[in-house]
């Protein structure tokens, strides 16, 4: 759904530029530094994208998905690092708040979310419980009017940054499963968290994560996400149903990139007398690239028009973060092929591009996690 189409030209327009004039020149910076510069966080800040996804009335954009993912698309054709910082506040670290949250939840924290004021993270992860996030052992227990908050959430994207948590802990022991799940809103500055130190990763360099721990972190009884036990697990899949959407966007943005980058690669490189381009095995790895990336661009827009129309998108935000991440790993691989030994070397940004994008086939859900979540979803609309 475009809501006002001229107002949309306008955002891409502006994304697309600070992508080509701000962003890009500082990728490699970036890389090297493992730290996005403070004044370009600031741009992102004032051109509205902390807050995309978020109301108007919380001060954000207030856009539909599908036009957020026509924004993912653009500002994918960067270092994935940069969208990183900008996708918890969007996505993960404040949809929980956003779909299930007391009025007075929203109202206290998606205005600074929106205008990127503070930063948020999604605490599911821990050391045993990934693809199985069910079986989350992080306790929350009820003492009077707050609950005590112990055990390790890992894998935490922005947790170095994040002012705000939204954590998934277990209110009934005695169910073992998803149900005994709440989703709590945890402030940093509450005693009893700690930081581990950052993870040292393969890529997306710039974009941070670390291990959160609660040791007693004592929180009160409003701070469950609705203000009822029982329903984190279900906000949780909810809030990656969105979540799996956009980063499918964002393969796509990605993929654009590197098939840009190898294109023009090919054009300039002279070989056999020749540019490689007029090669026809090159150019089957363009072609296969380009096709690619149009078949999952397509499939990314119409699950956003079918969540704007209030349909259940489950599986296509499953089929589209299967398809479209295993799509960006393929064309990353072609982009480094169509290099060659320049695409080896860090010089190139095809060599960074593999590194970082290896990541959309993992997290928010690995490839095997969207299988399984197609599959059941087709048996249980089967069986009923
Ligand atoms: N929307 C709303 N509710 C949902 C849902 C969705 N998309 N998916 C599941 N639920 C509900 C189910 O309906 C069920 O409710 P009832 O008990 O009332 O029937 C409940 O949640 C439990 O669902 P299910 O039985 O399917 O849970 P499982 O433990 O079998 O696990 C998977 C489901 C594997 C799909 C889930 O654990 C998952 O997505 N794992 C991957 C986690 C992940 O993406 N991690 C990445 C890190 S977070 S960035």
């Amino acid at each position: 759904m475009i809501r006002d189409q001229e107002t949309l030209t306008l955002l891409l327009d502006s994304v697309r530029r600070f992508v080509r004039e701000v962003l890009v020149p500082h990728e490699q910076e970036v890389a090297e530094t493992d730290t996005i510069p403070p004044a370009v966080v600031a741009q992102m800040r004032a051109l509205g994208l902390f807050g995309l996804s978020v109301p108007e009335q919380y001060g954000g954009l207030e856009l539909s998905m599908e036009e957020e993912v026509m924004v993912a698309f653009e500002i994918a054709r960067t270092s994935p690092a940069f969208r990183s910082l900008i996708g918890t506040n969007n996505g993960i670290g404040s949809q929980g708040i956003l779909l299930d949250g007391t009025e007075a939840q929203k109202q206290h924290y998606l205005p600074r979310m929106a205008s990127g004021e503070i930063i948020g993270a999604f605490a599911l992860t821990e050391p045993g419980a990934g693809s199985d996030a069910g079986s989350l052992q992080t306790a929350a227990v009820r003492d009077g009017d707050h609950y005590l908050i112990s055990g390790t959430k890992r894998f935490i994207t922005n947790a170095p940054e994040a002012s705000v948590f939204t954590v998934m802990a277990r209110t009934d022991p005695a169910k073992k499963g998803a149900s005994g799940v709440s989703a709590f809103i945890v402030e940093r500055g509450t005693p009893g968290i700690a930081l581990g130190k950052t993870d040292k990763k393969m890529g997306q360099r710039g974009a941070h994560t670390c291990d959160v721990i609660f040791e007693n972190c004592r929180v009160p009884a409003s701070a469950i996400i609705g203000g009822k036990e029982g329903m984190g697990f279900k906000t949780a899949m909810k809030v990656l149903d969105k979540g799996r959407l956009h980063i499918a966007a964002v393969c796509v943005g990605a993929a654009e990139r590197m098939l840009a980058d190898a294109l023009r690669y090919a054009m300039e490189r002279q070989q056999f007398g020749q540019p490689i381009a007029e090669f026809q095995l090159i150019q089957a790895m363009l072609a296969d690239s380009k096709t690619e990336i149009y078949a999952a661009r397509c499939m990314v827009l119409d699950a956003a028009r079918r969540r704007d129309n209030g349909e259940d998108i489950s599986t296509e935000a499953s089929c589209c973060k299967l398809f479209a991440s295993e799509m960006c790993g393929r064309v990353a691989d072609r982009s480094v092929q169509i290099h060659g030994g320049a695409g080896y070397v860090s010089e190139y940004a095809a060599e960074r591009f593999y590194r970082d994008v290896r990541l959309f086939r993992i997290y928010e859900g690995t490839s095997q996690i969207q299988q399984l979540v197609i599959a059941r979803n087709m048996i249980k609309a089967a069986q009923a």
